[in-house]
């Protein structure tokens, strides 16, 4: 079984980072290690969240790791606390690299053109030289605008989409996979590019008219998942896509549905026939 460390903050409430990333990566049959980032009571969309920093038990378990001799698959690294904890992690990854594991990064900072309250520009700047050590970056293309200076789109086409993902590789990473790409109305995507071998690859389905907090935590944390089930990024998109696509329709079938997150939870038997374990 493969191991995956992810490091992210737990917002008790707001299913989204560990809260996602833990369940979808397990039912996905692969062991989930964490570092909890922070402790929120709520994700950040909510108003008067509690936040309490993790930063400084990071460390200490890290150093506990190594005596202990434990290594990882992969590294994932999601919704981070702040500016420090990028460089605490950046230090991570010099530590647990290996020829073999691979270093995925999303970016969680922003969406829909704007920042996450919790963060501004610099924070942003600091986030690309942690896209800078990874193999695969996750960004939407709001959080690729903050990181490669091109301005925010609404609609674009395929040269703007283009530009970004050549300016995404420049910061280092071999895959870019950037989400949220539409070039028409009734359609939404992923468009990767793998710069070594300068291969494109788009995925789309149908676009979903509505927005919920937690939908690229659970693109990213299937991504993962898939990739620890040895299947190739290609493979690994159009799995992480429909399924997202699945848990927004659930959402909406629901009339109970939670406006804070999605019912990433009935869908997992859809994403367990998908990837061949039911
Ligand atoms: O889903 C991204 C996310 C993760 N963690 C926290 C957030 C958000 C998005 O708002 O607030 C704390």
């Amino acid at each position: 079984m493969k191991r995956i460390l992810t490091i992210q903050d737990i917002s008790c409430v707001g299913k989204c980072s560990l809260t996602v990333a833990l369940p979808i990566i397990s039912a996905l049959g692969v062991e989930t290690a964490i570092i909890p980032t922070a402790v929120l009571s709520t994700h950040t969309m909510f108003s008067n969240f509690t936040f309490k920093d993790l930063t400084e038990e990071i460390e200490p378990i890290t150093n506990h790791w190594k005596s202990e001799n434990i290594n990882f698959d992969s590294i994932y690294t999601g919704y981070l606390g702040s500016m420090d904890q990028i460089d605490i992690i950046s230090n991570l990854f010099d530590e647990f690299k290996t020829d073999d594991n691979l270093i995925i990064v999303d970016p969680v900072m922003a969406d829909n053109g704007k920042l996450y309250p919790a963060f501004d520009e610099a924070f942003a700047a600091k986030m690309a030289t942690l896209c800078a050590k990874a193999d695969i970056i996750i960004p939407n293309i709001t959080e690729a605008s903050f990181m490669t200076g091109m301005e925010y789109k609404e609609s674009y086409d395929e040269a703007y989409i283009k530009e970004m993902l050549s300016r995404l590789a420049n910061l280092g990473a071999r895959i870019s996979v950037l989400t949220g790409v539409s070039f028409s109305e009734g359609s939404l995507g992923v468009m990767g590019y793998d710069k070594e071998n300068n291969e494109y690859f788009y995925y789309k389905h149908k676009k979903i008219d509505t927005c919920y907090h937690g939908t690229g935590d659970i693109f990213a944390s299937t991504f993962v998942g898939a990739l620890g089930n040895n299947l190739t990024w290609k493979e690994a998109i159009p799995i992480a896509a429909d399924y997202t696509a699945k848990c927004i329709e659930l959402t909406l079938a629901d009339e109970k549905g939670r406006w804070y997150g999605v019912n990433f939870e009935e869908g997992i038997p859809y994403l367990l026939k998908r990837i061949g374990k039911l």
